[in-house]
């Protein structure tokens, strides 16, 4: 199957996944986790065999509020202004777990190793924290090139989170780079994760491990990445 059309299913699977996960908001009824998961079945597509043939670039993934949204709105805002209306609607609209959106990225010319990234839009797709999205959010990783899996410095909750998300991003093959934002720290919070161990937690799977509290630095780590992806098959990954 030719991955524009994989990138139309991603689509449609993202549309129809955000509408169920709107019916089970709706559903005040107070139902265990597992029955939950029966009733609801997501579409995660066929399964893919090669790195190509993920049509997400970059998935967000990471405990609620740790400010995955907002270090999007923030990187957005930065490298392709236009496309910050669509973030914002989809944040007013809670009954979505889901967002796509394709984001350019530019590399600063100044920085040689990265001058080649310097046009490249990246598939983002930002998944809420949500507890009862999350078994829906990980079928997602068959679709993802890279994870980002983002945690709060100051919460070791969100930190525990993490790491669980770190071990299955990886086991489904994708890519991942573990996020330590600092935003909190810098509004004034406590750190609570201890860095040096959160690096070798990410190192034990090989993922790359980052703290900031911007994420265009650790996009600027994978754009030349997805860049060569992109180029392996060329006229994939249009609007
Ligand atoms: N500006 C900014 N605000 C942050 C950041 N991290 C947390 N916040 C604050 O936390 C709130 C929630 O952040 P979101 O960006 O919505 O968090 P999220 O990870 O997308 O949360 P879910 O989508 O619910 O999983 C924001 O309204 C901010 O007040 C950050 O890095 N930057
Ligand atoms: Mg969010």
């Amino acid at each position: 199957m030719a991955l524009r059309k994989k990138v139309e299913d991603l689509e449609a699977d993202i549309k129809a996944s955000n509408e169920k996960y709107q019916k089970l908001l709706q559903n005040t009824t107070m139902q265990s986790m597992a029955k939950m998961n029966q009733e609801v079945s997501f579409n995660s597509g066929p399964k893919v065999a090669g790195m190509q043939a993920r049509s997400v670039d970059i998935q967000l993934v990471g405990a609620q509020s740790v400010g995955k949204t907002s270090l999007l709105e923030a990187y957005t805002k930065e490298f392709d202004p236009p496309q910050l209306a669509k973030i914002q609607t989809d944040k007013q609209n809670t009954g979505n777990f889901l967002g796509r959106y394709q984001i350019q990225f530019q590399s600063d010319s100044s920085d040689s190793a990265s001058a080649s990234s310097s046009n490249v839009k990246i598939n983002f797709l930002d998944c809420s924290g949500n507890p009862r999205a999350q078994q829906h959010i990980k079928e997602y990783f068959t679709r993802a090139l890279w994870v980002f899996v983002i945690y709060d410095i100051c919460s070791l909750e969100s930190y525990a989170s993490a790491k669980e998300l770190l071990k299955q991003a990886h086991a489904a093959g994708c890519r991942v780079l573990f996020f330590g934002n600092k935003y909190s720290l810098e509004q004034g919070g406590q750190a609570a994760v201890d860095i040096m161990m959160a690096k070798d937690t990410a190192a034990s799977v090989g993922a790359l491990a980052v703290e900031g509290s911007e994420l265009k630095e650790a996009i600027r780590m994978v754009a030349k990445d997805i860049q060569s992806e992109h180029q392996a098959l060329p006229a994939t990954k249009g609007s």
